[in-house]
């Protein structure tokens, strides 16, 4: 296998979300990873983040579900036991490589509560070398919070804007931009305001992308579902979610983005298999692919049965697997439970 094939940013993005396909978020930067490692009792060293990245990326037959790895800086410079690059061994399975171009989300200045992400300073320049390093897509993550006045217009469209200029860079440098206005479903609000700010954050993205001409056949979208506040009493059933998703983006996304890839934020694995699976299932006529960029849902289980020990190798495997299958399933409608 290679990816010679793909001559062009568009094909890159298709082949992200071709039939049965999405994409494994393990771009967890230094500290998310450790946070992750915490809760398993594994110490953060460089180390244990390359093999337990290497765990994924050689597991048998990821492939079949998996179109591409988002990866952070220090995994892109790794290479497996054997000493093959992560990007080559990836490359070699048909699995396209990708980098997390942001530097994090920081205070937003005079927005008390807010963040901003950083990360444009010498965008050019880096995407020039993760090119160079075999990266063929890109992340940026906004992160956008709700309750107590939050989010403010000044800053969505400070993080639209943010998105938009990371977008442009990316696509003259030469990779696929995955644009992540992540609304945080943390907080007590209903589904009426989550479809409401996802609403409002999208089409003020779409007006950032516009106007830094950016061109939506180069690009995916990487957003939230529309759901439940995770603390909020009533709790929207996998139909309602389904439904209240698909409007949203039916009226906020352009029909010529390929294809929009979810964050599971905070979701169970089994929630976001179902999420994905009934708006496939509940809908044929979708302008876009619909698939995942699952970090946390595509990884949960992998991550308890490795638990950092070399002998639990394949049962970590098996874990990634498994969910991987069942993802790919949702994202054509075809998932029957576990
Ligand atoms: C995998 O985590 C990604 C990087 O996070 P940090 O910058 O905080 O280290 C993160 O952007 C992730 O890709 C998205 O949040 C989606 O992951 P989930 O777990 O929400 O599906």
């Amino acid at each position: 296998m290679s990816l010679d094939h793909l001559s062009s940013l568009e094909d890159v993005a298709q082949a992200l979300v071709a039939s049965g396909k999405g994409i494994l978020a393990a771009d967890e930067s230094t500290g998310t990873i450790a946070n992750r490692f915490d809760g398993i009792n594994v110490e953060n060293t460089e180390a244990n983040r390359r093999n337990y990245r290497e765990l994924l990326f050689t597991a048998d037959g990821m492939e079949k579900n998996i179109g591409g790895v988002i990866l952070f800086d220090e995994t892109l410079r790794q290479s497996g036991n054997d000493g093959t690059r992560f990007a080559d061994l990836l490359a070699n399975k048909g699995v396209i490589s990708g980098i997390k171009l942001d530097m994090g989300a920081k205070a937003l200045a005079g927005a008390p509560g807010e963040t901003v992400t950083e990360g444009l300073d010498g965008l050019r320049e880096r995407v020039a070398e993760y090119v160079g390093l075999g990266a063929l897509f890109a992340k940026w993550r906004a992160v956008i919070s709700i309750g107590d006045g939050r989010p403010s217009a000044y800053c969505i469209n400070a993080n639209a804007h943010a998105l938009a200029r990371y977008a442009a860079i990316c696509v003259e440098g030469g990779l696929v931009p995955i644009v992540e206005p992540e609304i945080l479903m943390d907080g007590d609000h209903t589904i009426e305001t989550s479809f409401q700010v996802t609403h409002d954050v999208l089409t003020a993205v779409f007006a950032a992308l516009a106007e830094h001409r950016v061109p939506l056949e180069q690009i995916l979208l990487k957003p939230n579902m529309v759901i439940s506040g995770y603390d909020c009493p009533v709790q929207a059933d996998v139909a309602t979610v389904a439904a209240q998703t698909v409007d949203c983006f039916r009226q906020t996304v352009p029909a010529n983005v390929p294809g929009i890839v979810f964050l599971s934020g905070g979701q169970s694995e089994i929630s976001s298999t179902a999420h994905l699976n009934a708006m496939n299932a509940d809908h044929s006529d979708l302008p876009w692919a619909l698939s995942f960029s699952y970090g946390r849902a595509l990884q949960a289980s992998a991550l308890k049965a490795w638990v950092g020990k070399s002998e639990n190798l394949v049962a970590g495997q098996q874990a990634f697997l498994i969910r991987a299958k069942h993802n790919g399933a949702a994202a054509q409608g075809t998932y029957v439970g576990e």
